[in-house]
C-alpha cells in the first residue's frame, strides 16, 4: 500500500504534475481581532506558498489553509506563538489526491449509452465532452450543444440547450466549475444533465418548467483550468490566461466581472488566486457568458455553482447595500434550502454574499442580477472542511441529488413568477 502511494505520486512527478506530499490542511479559528491579525500576516507572506481554500473573514469563521511541507513549522510556529487554536483537517494532502487518482482510474471508460456513464467517478475534459455528444445523439428533440466561444488556450466552451422548442423562450442558466479545482461541480453538472433528459417528462414539475422554459447548463466553465487540475496541478483555481509582467498564471473567473470590478474582496496582483485581471470581462471564458447572456436577454434565472462549504448566496457580494428583491430572494432561498435537505439532512447557510462570507467584488451572480436577472444565485455544494476540494468520488451522486431537488425549486418559481 504505502508502496503504491509512492509509486503513484512518482508517475505523478514524472509526468511534471505538482505534488502536495506532506501538505496539511489547517483549520484556524481566529477567537479574536488580533487573532485575525496575525492569521492574516501569515497571507502576505508568498514564500510559504500558503493556499488559503477558506480566506480569513472575521473572529469566529473558520480559516482552512493548504501548508507545503516546508512551511508547516514556521506557520505551527507562528499559530502557536499567538495563541491561535488549529486543528489538522488533512494530514497529507497527496495520500487524498493520490486516493482520487486510483479511483479515477478505475472509471468506467466512454460508454455506448449515457445510461452506462460512471457518475460516480471523476472524468477528464475529453470524456464530458464526449458525454455531452452522446447526450445529444440520444435527445436530438431536446438537447443540443452550442459553442460559445473559446477558451484562452482555443479551447471549445460548450453549453447544453435543453428545450422544447418556441423562440428564445425564457430561460434558466446553471454553470458548473468555474473554478477548476471544484470537482465535485462538474460532476454534478454531468449528472443534472442525464437527469433533465431522463426525467423531462416523469418529473411534472420539471415537465412545467420545460413547458415554458429552455434550460442552458454549463458542465466545465473553465476548461483550460479543468484540463490543468488532470494534468499539472490539482488545485489550480483561476484560468489559465498570462500577462507581460508577471510570471503568474491566470485569473479569478469570480472577481472578472463588471459588478464593482476592481473593489475590495478582489486582488490587483497577478500571483493572488483571487487576482480580478487587467480589465472587466478580460477572460474569454468570462466574455462567452456576458455575451450569451446579453444576447439572449431573456434569461430569468441564473445560478453560479461552486464548493464548498455548504451554502446558498444570493446578491451582493460587492456592496453592503441589499438587493431590491432581498426578501424574496430570501425566501426562495430557504425553500431551496429545506428540499436540499430532504434527501440526506445535508445542512446548508443561506443569504447574501457579503454577509454570509465575505466582500467579493467582480463576482458572476452580482453582475447577472444588475443585467435584470432577478433569481440570481450561487451554490457552495459540499463539503463543510472535511475533505474540501478533494471531495471523495462516492459523494458525487449524492450531492448531485441534494442540489437537484434545490435547482427544482428555483427552476420552478422562477416559472411561476416569470416577469
Ligand atoms: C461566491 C460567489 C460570489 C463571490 C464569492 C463567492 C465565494 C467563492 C469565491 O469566489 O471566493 C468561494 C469559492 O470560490 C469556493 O467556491
Ligand atoms: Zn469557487
Amino acid at each position: 500500500m504505502r508502496g503504491l502511494v509512492v509509486l503513484a505520486a512518482l508517475v505523478a512527478a514524472a509526468a511534471g504534475a505538482e505534488t502536495f506530499v506532506g501538505h496539511q490542511v489547517l483549520r484556524v479559528v481566529p477567537g479574536s481581532a488580533a487573532e485575525l491579525r496575525s492569521l492574516r500576516e501569515l497571507e502576505e507572506l508568498e514564500h510559504l506558498q500558503l493556499d488559503f481554500w477558506l480566506p480569513p473573514r472575521g473572529p469566529g469563521a473558520p480559516v482552512d489553509v493548504r501548508v507545503p511541507f516546508a512551511s508547516l513549522q514556521p506557520v505551527k510556529a507562528h499559530l502557536e506563538a499567538g495563541g491561535v487554536p488549529y486543528a489538522v483537517m488533512i494530514e497529507d494532502v497527496q495520500a487524498l489526491v493520490d486516493g482520487e487518482r486510483r479511483q479515477t482510474a478505475r472509471r468506467r471508460l466512454l460508454p455506448a449509452s449515457t445510461d452506462a456513464f460512471d457518475y460516480a467517478s471523476y472524468h477528464s475534459l475529453d470524456e464530458i465532452y464526449a458525454f455531452m455528444d452522446l447526450l445529444v445523439a440520444e435527445n436530438p428533440n431536446l438537447v443540443s450543444k452550442l459553442e460559445i466561444g473559446r477558451t484562452t488556450e482555443n479551447r471549445p466552451i460548450y453549453v447544453l440547450k435543453f428545450s422544447r422548442g418556441g423562440a428564445n423562450r425564457p430561460a434558466v442558466w446553471i454553470d458548473t466549475g468555474i473554478h477548476s479545482r471544484e470537482w465535485v461541480t462538474q460532476a454534478s453538472g454531468v449528472w443534472f444533465a442525464k437527469t433533465i433528459a431522463s426525467e423531462h417528462e416523469n418529473d411534472e414539475g420539471l415537465a412545467s418548467v420545460l413547458a415554458e422554459m429552455d434550460i442552458f447548463l454549463e458542465i466545465v466553465t473553465n476548461p483550460d483550468g479543468f484540463v490543468f487540475t488532470h494534468t499539472k496541478n490539482r488545485m489550480w483555481r483561476k484560468t489559465r490566461s498570462s500577462r507581460s509582467g508577471s510570471l503568474c498564471v491566470g485569473v479569478d473567473p469570480n472577481r472578472n466581472w463588471d459588478a464593482g470590478f476592481g473593489g475590495s474582496g478582489s486582488s490587483g496582483n497577478p500571483c493572488s488566486e483571487t487576482y480580478r485581471g487587467p480589465y472587466a470581462h478580460s477572460e474569454p471564458e468570462v466574455k462567452a457568458i456576458v455575451d450569451f447572456v446579453k444576447k439572449h436577454g431573456n434569461i430569468k434565472a441564473f445560478i453560479s455553482i461552486h464548493s464548498y462549504s455548504q451554502l446558498l448566496l444570493y446578491p451582493y457580494g460587492y456592496t453592503t447595500t441589499p438587493v431590491t428583491d432581498q426578501e424574496e430572494l430570501h425566501q426562495v432561498a430557504e425553500r431551496a434550502v429545506a428540499a436540499l435537505s430532504s434527501a440526506y439532512g445535508t445542512k446548508y447557510k443561506y443569504g447574501s454574499i457579503i454577509t454570509t462570507i465575505y466582500q467579493a467584488s467582480g463576482g458572476t451572480i452580482d453582475w447577472t442580477y444588475n443585467q435584470g436577472i432577478k433569481y440570481s444565485f450561487t451554490f457552495e455544494l459540499r463539503d463543510t472542511g472535511r475533505y474540501g476540494f478533494l471531495l471523495p468520488a462516492s459523494q458525487i451522486v449524492p450531492t448531485a441529488q441534494e442540489t437537484w431537488l434545490a435547482l427544482r425549486v428555483i427552476m420552478l418559481h422562477a416559472r411561476n413568477h416569470l416577469y
